[in-house]
Order: C-alpha cells, then sequence, then structure tokens
C-alpha cells in the first residue's frame, strides 16, 4: 500500500516555490521573489524528487521522498521516513565531519522533504569518474568521512548506553535495509523477476551464480552480517553516485539507507564502484590503451583509501578507546598495551576481510541484479559492456568465495589488473 500522510503531497515546481518562499531562511539565501525562483526537478536516482531552486542571491538543493520507489514505481511502495533517517545521519555525519557533508538548511518531517546546500561546480563522482577526471583529494577526504563516522559510532567510541541509543534511532529504516537485503544479498543469486544484465552476452554468468552453492553461502555469510552487526553507524549506500565533488572538494550525501550496520559494508562500497569504474574503462577509452593512466590511478586511489582508512581509525582508537569495548583498566600495562596494540591490528585485519566480501556482494549486484552503475550501462557496445562486466564478476566471485587471496589492499588491485589483462572474452 502506499503510504498517505496527512500534509504529504510531492512538489512541483510551482508549489515548491510557494513554500520555500514561506522559509525566511531559504527565501533570504534565494533572494528576490518566490515567482521569480528558477527551479528544475533533476532526480536522476532510484527512490527521490530532486529539485534545484535558484534565484538572485543563491540557490539551494531539495529532496524530497516519494511513498515508492522512483526506478519502478507506484507497484513498489516505501516509506517516506526514510527521510527522517537520512536527516537524523546527515545531522549525525556533519557533526562528525564538518565539510564533509552538504549544509542542511531546513527539515520538513511531514513533506519528507530535505533543504540543503546545493553544491556547484560539484559532480556526481561516478559521472566524473567515466568522463576520467581525477580527484587527488578524493582518498584523503573519504577515508577521513569513513574512518570518523564509523568510529566515533562504535563501541571503541561509545558506552553501552549511548550506542544502544542508536540502534534504537535507527531500528525502524527497515524497509531501506530489506531493499539491500533483497537486492544485494539474494536476488542476483536466484530467479528473480527483476534481475537484469547484459543479454544474451551474460546468460551463462547469470545462470552459474543462480547455480553456485558455495557463492550462495558465502553471500549468505555476509548477508548474515548485515542482518546482525550492529557494528557503528553506515552511511549505507556509500557508492560514487552519493558523491559530489570537485578536485578540491568532497561532499558526501544521500544517507537514507543509513543504519547500525557492519563497517565493512561502507568501505566494501566505496572498494565495489572502484572496481567497478576500473573495469568500465576499457569501454569509455577512445583508443585501445587510452585510458591506462586513468586506471592507474583509480587503483592508487583505491589503495590509498584503505591505507589512509586503516591508519586514520587506528590513530582515532588509540588517541580516544572512550567506549566500552576493550577496558582500558584490562591493559594498563606495558604488556597489556602491547597486546591491545596486537588486537587493534587483527581488528583491523578482520574489517578487511569484510571489506572484500561486502565490496564483492556489491560488485555482482550492480551486473546481475536490478539496480546497474551508468559506469557499465554507457557502454553502447553490448560484447563490450559484457566482456568489461565478465572481468568483474570473475573477480568478484573469487573475491566472495576466496577472501584469503586478498590479504591486502594491494594484492586485490593486483587482482585487478591480471583480471583484466587475462579474461579476454565474456
Ligand atoms: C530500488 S533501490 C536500488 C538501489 O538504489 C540505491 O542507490 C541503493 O543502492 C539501492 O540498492
Ligand atoms: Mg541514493
Amino acid at each position: 500500500m502506499i503510504e498517505t500522510r496527512e500534509g504529504y503531497a510531492p512538489q512541483s515546481p510551482a508549489t515548491l516555490a510557494a513554500y520555500l518562499g514561506g522559509i525566511p531562511r531559504v527565501a533570504a539565501l534565494l533572494g528576490g521573489a518566490p515567482s521569480g525562483w528558477n527551479i528544475a526537478e533533476v532526480g536522476d536516482g532510484n527512490l527521490n524528487l530532486v529539485f534545484i531552486v535558484k534565484g538572485p542571491a543563491g540557490g539551494v538543493a531539495v529532496k524530497q521522498a516519494l511513498p515508492y520507489v522512483r526506478l519502478v514505481g507506484e507497484s513498489w511502495p516505501l516509506p517516506l521516513s526514510r527521510a527522517h533517517y537520512e536527516h537524523m545521519a546527515l545531522s549525525e555525519q556533519a557533526r562528525l565531519t564538518g565539510r564533509l557533508t552538504p549544509e542542511i538548511y531546513h527539515y520538513d518531517e511531514t513533506l519528507a522533504l530535505i533543504v540543503m546546500e546545493l553544491l556547484e561546480p560539484h559532480i556526481i563522482m561516478r559521472r566524473g569518474m567515466i568522463a576520467g577526471i581525477e580527484y587527488p583529494k578524493f582518498a584523503e577526504d573519504i577515508s577521513t568521512f569513513m574512518a570518523r563516522t564509523l568510529y566515533f559510532t562504535s563501541d571503541l567510541a561509545l558506552t553501552a548506553d549511548k550506542k544502544k541509543a542508536m540502534i534504537a534511532a535507527f531500528a525502524g529504516n527497515t524497509a531501506l535495509c530489506k531493499i539491500t537485503e533483497d537486492l544485494i544479498f539474494t536476488d542476483p543469486y536466484r530467479v528473480a523477476p527483476l534481475n537484469r544484465w547484459t543479454s544474451p552476452q551474460l546468460d551463462a554468468y547469470a545462470a552459474e551464480w543462480r547455480d553456485d552453492g558455495d557463492l550462495k553461502v558465502a553471500v549468505s555469510r555476509l548477508k548474515l552480517k548485515f542482518l546482525s552487526s550492529a557494528e557503528a553507524m553506515l552511511h549505507g549506500d556509500l557508492h560514487t553516485g552519493s558523491i559530489m565533488l570537485t578536485p578540491a572538494d568532497t561532499r558526501v550525501i544521500d544517507p537514507e539507507f543509513a543504519f547500525m550496520g557492519p563497517m565493512g559494508f561502507d568501505a566494501g562500497a566505496v572498494i565495489a564502484n572502484f572496481l567497478l569504474n576500473y573495469f568500465s574503462q576499457d569501454g569509455h577509452e577512445k583508443e585501445p590503451g587510452g585510458r591506462d593512466g586513468y586506471r592507474e590511478w583509480v587503483l592508487a586511489t583505491l589503495q590509498q583509501i584503505w591505507v589512509f582508512f586503516r591508519a586514520k581509525f587506528l590513530a582515532l582508537w588509540r588517541g580516544d578507546g572512550m567506549g566500552d569495548a576493550y577496558p582500558a583498566a584490562l591493559f594498563e600495562d606495558a604488556e597489556g598495551q602491547s597486546r591491545l596494540e596486537q588486537e587493534r591490528q587483527a581488528y583491523m585485519d578482520r574489517l578487511w576481510t569484510d571489506t572484500v566480501g561486502f565490496a564483492a556482494a556489491k560488485m555482482t549486484r550492480r551486473i546481475l541484479g536490478l539496480a546497474h552503475n551508468i559506469d557499465l550501462e554507457w557502454i553502447e557496445d553490448k560484447d563490450r559492456r559484457a566482456l568489461c562486466e565478465a572481468r568483474a564478476l570473475i573477480l568478484s566471485r573469487d573475491m566472495m568465495v576466496n577472501p584469503g587471496n586478498y590479504a591486502s589492499v594491494e594484492a586485490l588491485a593486483e587482482a585487478a589488473r591480471r583480471t583484466r589483462r587475462n579474461v579476454l572474452n565474456y
């Protein structure tokens, strides 16, 4: 059933002008009269309405939840409450990371609508990477974002009462979690009506994935972790479509899938999208080898993201460690300090293994499931696209089933190079 809520109506440019005109802070930011504002609906995501509003003095972006999945239509209802969780996560991320999120100007719970900073001249990172643009600050920024949001909402930093309060606060975002549980961890491995892939080129892969017992066990272990490990507040959908940036400024947007879950899910999302972009470059280069340099930038940045994240997370833990996990009283003397440091390293190693698994699941779902990436979708030549996708699928299968083959991020980057070199047909 499509949710109805008193006072809720999807906005149009005309209704939005009148509405924003009644919010003094926003009206002042835009300047002039509402009748003179330029408003366009520009949403190209899977779920929501997004408006860009410009007035003589400035601009704002407005995001409004629809009571259904935009990509599919009214046949797939989705609760408006996701705007509540998005607003809560954005506020927490802003508190923890400052300028790495857009500024929020206004939130309306009834309309499920957020008015925020218009990010200009930022573009969606996925589009920039398809165009071959390098982002020299990105690894620094995203590793800070992940380290601070994940560390400070975990049991390493929070007392148990505060951590449980956060779990309670996000526990109702079940419909968005269910999308992930179905679309990432289940549907690509079974016959599901909304699955799609490059056909007929990848028909045999889709059939094989549905018939692969090892893969089904591996992805189900990951699903169990996603369902049961409330380690930290996740962004929940940290792909390159959830990042707007310029080479000098990075902002993380769209945390409507936020909930308390396993940290490797966020880290894995970033890694997966870098690997998918890496494999997609063969479909975007104008002449063979034309994107060799960019491909290496993608892998070098992927490695930096993990190396920087690990170092920053560990530094926060060493300098803080105020949470109820690993009580200081148990590790006071030199021997205790040394054991605790060994444990920190082991913790990060386990987190890397989770990250590899979640990255693999996120790669597979973008090729065999419902929601695909334009990195691959925009490759018009279907044979060429299928080759890029087959490489990503082959690597992702091994990452999921044999995570021990990827003990370091360098090993993962080298495996991506090797897969591209060795897989010459889909
Ligand atoms: C039906 S929603 C499909 C996907 O879009 C979002 O960006 C999430 O990744 C979700 O899985
Ligand atoms: Mg989104």
